[in-house]
């Protein structure tokens, strides 16, 4: 296996360890292969907004499976979990299930493309939209932790398809549509940008783009994978109160299982085939097991109707670990949006992947190292969004902000 890992960013290279083997997962907790037990705010990446092993989506999972693994037909699954996706997204009215948020990404742009009758795509500097060529032009996520310089085997001439503009920065917008305007096809963005740690658009950014797309001609693609039922019920597009014309999600529609979409109107989703001409399939897509996940998640999500308190969760813990970071002398900022959170160790505001990128790496991979060693495990990487979940309680907060102090203490030497 490439770096012993099925993906780059569990490597744990830039933090100077070694791959971090998991045996399970309780709840707020990961256990290591040691049997140890961490306090989780990667919760793979996002999509255990319920914790690990949560009950309901354990149960469902195990009955689902009884029936089969998979039939490589429909299944009154799919199109309950589609239901819900259109009854909670707000812009969402037809979905097509597929199995990773990359190829929920490059099947939006096909779209888009197909659509458009347009080639170029235009999207920004740190954000991730997976592994699909096309994205991985100035990318975040494990792009920037590893430092990679865009990537090899993507063809000079598909990366000439893809136009990059710094986050937040509507100028560089405007100048890349006078520049290549009736052939964008598409402006792709993660509405919270949390593939550079966590990047919030500043006001106006988010209806800026849309009036742009509108006025190039161009569609709108919310890349929700990250934000999807984590910044609001509804994604960033309902806290916000933007219409994309397409969404992608995954991450949470899973409930930890390989689930993805892209989904938009009626009008455009009917491009898809075999209702349309645009091409995009998968054996697995739609999986029983996967459905029966994600509809699990989503409904007790329904039930508990936890946004709120998962938000204030997420605030007191960046608060907690900025003011335990200062007290010590440590410049930090960061924030909570929803049940995402991101903290930089530098003064801020972190506007764009280039002001996220003045964080002391090496600072920030001592300080992991005694995080780590105090029973926390955050994202290996300064370019990565925090997480929480219904499982943390809020002694669980207070016992890591505790922990981060005293990571910190160890991290500039004072103990
Ligand atoms: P996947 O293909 O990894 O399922 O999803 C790609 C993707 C698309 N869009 C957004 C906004 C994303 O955050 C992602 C994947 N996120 C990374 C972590 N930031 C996945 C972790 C990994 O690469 O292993």
């Amino acid at each position: 296996m490439p770096g012993g890992v099925s993906s780059p960013v569990r490597a744990f290279g830039s933090v100077g360890l070694d791959p971090f083997f998991a045996s399970r997962g309780v709840g707020p907790r990961i256990f290591d292969a040691e049997g140890r037990g961490y306090l989780d705010y990667v919760l793979s990446w996002g999509p255990l907004i319920l914790g690990h092993a949560h009950p309901v989506v354990v149960d469902a999972v195990q009955r689902a499976a009884a029936d089969g693994m998979s039939f490589g037909a429909c299944n009154s699954r799919e199109v309950e979990l589609a239901e819900r996706l259109a009854e909670w997204v707000p812009s969402v009215e037809v979905v097509r299930f597929v199995n990773s948020g990359t190829e929920a990404t490059m099947s939006a742009v096909r779209l888009a493309r197909a659509a458009t009758g347009r080639d170029l795509l235009l999207k920004f500097e740190g954000c991730y939209h997976g592994h699909a060529d096309s994205f991985l032009v100035a990318a975040g996520s494990g792009v920037a932790t590893l430092g990679l310089p865009n990537s090899p085997g993507v063809p000079d001439a598909v990366s000439a398809l893809t136009v990059t503009v710094p986050y937040n920065d509507l100028e560089a917008v405007d100048a890349a549509f006078a520049r290549h305007g009736d052939r964008i096809a598409a402006t792709i963005v993660e509405p919270v940008a949390g593939n550079a740690g966590l990047i919030a658009p500043r006001a106006g950014f988010l209806s800026g783009l849309r009036e742009r797309c509108t006025q190039g001609g161009a569609l709108l693609i919310f890349d929700e994978v990250m934000t999807g039922f984590r910044v609001a019920r509804g994604g960033a597009q309902e806290r916000f109160g933007i219409a994309p014309d397409l969404t992608t999600l995954g991450k949470v529609v899973g409930g930890g299982l390989p689930v993805a979409a892209y989904g938009g109107s009626r009008d455009l989703m009917k491009w898809v085939a075999p209702a349309g001409p645009m091409y995009q399939a998968g054996t697995l897509s739609g999986n029983p097991l996967g459905m029966a996940a994600g509809l699990a998640q989503l409904d007790e999500l329904e039930r508990l109707d936890p946004f709120d308190a998962l938000e204030t969760a997420a605030a007191d813990l960046v608060e907690g670990i900025v003011a335990a970071a200062r007290a010590r002398g440590v410049p930090a900022c960061g924030q909570a949006l929803g049940s995402m959170w991101g903290v930089y160790f530098t003064e801020g505001p972190v506007l764009n992947f280039d002001d996220a990128k003045q964080v002391d790496t090496e600072f920030f991979a001592k300080h992991y190292r005694a995080c780590l060693e105090r029973g926390l495990f955050f994202a290996p990487s300064a370019f990565e969004a925090g997480f929480v979940s219904t499982a943390h309680t809020s002694e669980d907060i207070a016992e890591t902000v505790a922990s981060v102090g005293d990571a910190l203490d160890r991290a500039t030497g004072v103990a």
